[in-house]
């Protein structure tokens, strides 16, 4: 059996090759074939991959069933509960190795890592532990039509073996927000984590392991999607159901996957967030965070705010800050602790983000700030980064205006009237998020009531509270997670009925 070694991502420079393998019922396994990791920073290669084909993603399922069926669904829930928490302390015990693999992975900086990520990853598994202790179900007691009584009481069973498909953005902590409530449940699951993004659900192995999770309960396989092993784990018919967090388009072929075997299933897809900023806001308050919803993870969050909507008598002033502040952002390497910007996750993302660029201008935008490729000097220029970019003047139906570009960019457009703003910020087919920016909390109250999205944040964005409903509308998703929508996706109702 190969095993990756513990200090497989050291923040020293990541040259060394590294080999990334799958894990099915507590071994590290390998597939036939390999692809390479790459490190967005510079293109180098930092480990190679283990592919998981159809066999090893079988035998990943079956792994789980049997982890199933031995103990993790009837350990009791203060038990499992125990457990996740045992989980949250390792990965706080091991968050050097985990941020310097995320960081790896995904060139984002360090300090965003540090910050985001692996602290959100460790309160997934406290969160969904103190859920699932406490979580309440539904009882009600009737008259029957002959006199007597009746008592209808839920209770909550494992879905079974959940298939688990994450993207390359926020890998860990987007793994982790689905494993945790899944296994709070007492399900067992199967994770396939993006192809760009291998480390860190591999590293949360380990973690598994290292905490007494059962062998089999947490499984990983790795590859691509279709006719790979995104596709093999939503089609095979041992998973009860599928979570996906990524593309609406990919979302849309998973749907088409799992029809055939009546999976349930939750999506979080992507999205074109719309953010309102009134003249009457805490203007520096909502510069700096405008600055974060367009450019965090280099824009990379399906929460950034591709579209900025601005009252007309703050435009020009809104323009001229975020301009500067888009100006003033760190570009550098990602192990820089003052770089605020990386790269993009890969030399394909960036050409569609640059085309974007390219339209916006076909489309008749301005470019106030960035619109190109920066020049380092250095071994960043192999890397894949674009500057941080702002236009103006472009139609609400131009394509940028519509189509999801997942890059640093927003555009923004001026307006006159609340009823404007409203209109033009619901004139999407995705719906995930919004944010509203007024120091008039009447209006804030109103406006956000409005919102055809998942979630509406008001002189905020990107605050969480992990036990709301999280999710989108149209494009952007199916279902919610978070809280107890988290526990009633991954559980079956049994609801008993007692006449007496
Ligand atoms: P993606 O859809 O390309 O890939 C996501 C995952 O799906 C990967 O693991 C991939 O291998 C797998 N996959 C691809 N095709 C598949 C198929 N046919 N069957 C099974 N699996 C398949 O997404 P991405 O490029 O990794 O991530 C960026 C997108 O994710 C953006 O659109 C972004 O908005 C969205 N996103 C949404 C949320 C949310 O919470 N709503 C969060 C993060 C990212
Ligand atoms: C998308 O890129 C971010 C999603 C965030 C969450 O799912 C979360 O729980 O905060």
């Amino acid at each position: 059996m190969l095993r990756p070694k513990r200090d497989c991502y050291d923040a020293a420079g990541f040259k060394s090759v590294k080999f990334i393998q799958n894990y099915i019922g507590g071994e590290f396994v390998s597939g036939r074939r390999e692809f390479p990791d790459v490190n967005p920073a510079d293109g180098s290669v930092i480990a190679r991959v283990s592919e998981a084909d159809r066999d090893l993603v079988d035998r990943a399922v079956q792994s789980a069933r049997g982890a199933l069926a031995a103990e993790w669904s009837r350990a009791s829930v203060g038990e499992r509960a125990a457990r996740l928490r045992k989980v949250a302390d390792a990965i706080e015990s091991r968050s050097d190795c985990l941020i310097a693999a995320e960081v790896a992975d995904t060139g984002k900086p360090v300090s965003l890592a540090a910050k985001l990520d692996v602290p959100r990853a460790a309160a997934n598994f406290r969160v969904f532990a103190d859920l699932i202790s406490t979580a309440g179900l539904e009882s009600f007691q009737a008259e029957t039509p002959d006199g007597k009584r009746a008592l209808n009481y839920a209770i909550r069973k494992p879905l079974g073996v959940v298939g688990i498909i994450t993207p390359w953005n926020l890998p860990l902590l987007l793994l982790t927000w689905k494993v945790a409530p899944a296994l709070a449940c007492g399900n067992a699951v199967v994770a396939k984590p993006s192809e760009e993004t291998p480390a860190t659900a591999t590293l949360l192995a380990e973690v598994m392991r290292e905490s007494g999770v059962p062998d089999g309960v947490y499984n990983v396989v790795h590859g691509f999607g279709p006719n790979s092993a995104g596709e093999f784990l939503a089609r095979h018919p041992d998973v009860n159901a599928v979570t996906f967090t990524g593309e609406s388009q990919t979302g849309a072929a998973i749907m088409k996957t799992v029809a055939d075997s009546v999976k349930p299933v939750s999506f979080e897809l992507g999205g074109k967030n719309a953010a309102i900023i009134f003249a009457d806001c805490d203007f520096e308050d909502a510069v700096a965070g405008i600055a974060d919803a367009v450019f965090l993870n280099t824009g990379q969050v399906c929460l950034c705010a591709e579209r900025l909507y601005v009252e007309r008598p703050i435009f020009d002033r809104f323009v001229d800050s975020i301009k500067r502040k888009a100006e003033s952002l760190r570009l550098g390497h990602p192990q820089d602790p003052a770089t605020e910007i990386g790269p993009l996750i890969s030399k394909t993302h960036r050409e569609k983000v640059l085309s974007y660029y390219r339209l916006a201008r076909d489309e008749g935008a301005t470019a106030v700030a960035g619109g190109g490729i920066p020049e380092f000097g250095n071994s960043l220029d192999d890397g894949y980064y674009v500057e941080p970019t702002i236009f103006t003047g472009l139609t609400e139906s131009a394509r940028c205006v519509k189509e999801e570009i997942f890059g640093p960019v927003c555009h923004i457009a001026a307006f006159d009237t609340e009823e404007e703003a409203t209109r033009m910020a619901n004139d999407t087919k995705y719906g995930l998020a919004a944010s509203i920016w007024t120091s008039n909390l009447k209006r804030g109250h109103r406006v956000a009531e409005q919102m055809n999205a998942g979630i509406t944040w008001v002189n905020c964005w990107f605050l969480r509270d992990l036990r709301t409903p999280f999710g989108g509308m149209g494009l952007s998703g199916i279902g919610r997670e978070g809280g107890v929508h988290s526990l009633n996706f991954y559980s079956e109702l049994n609801n008993i009925c007692i006449r007496f």
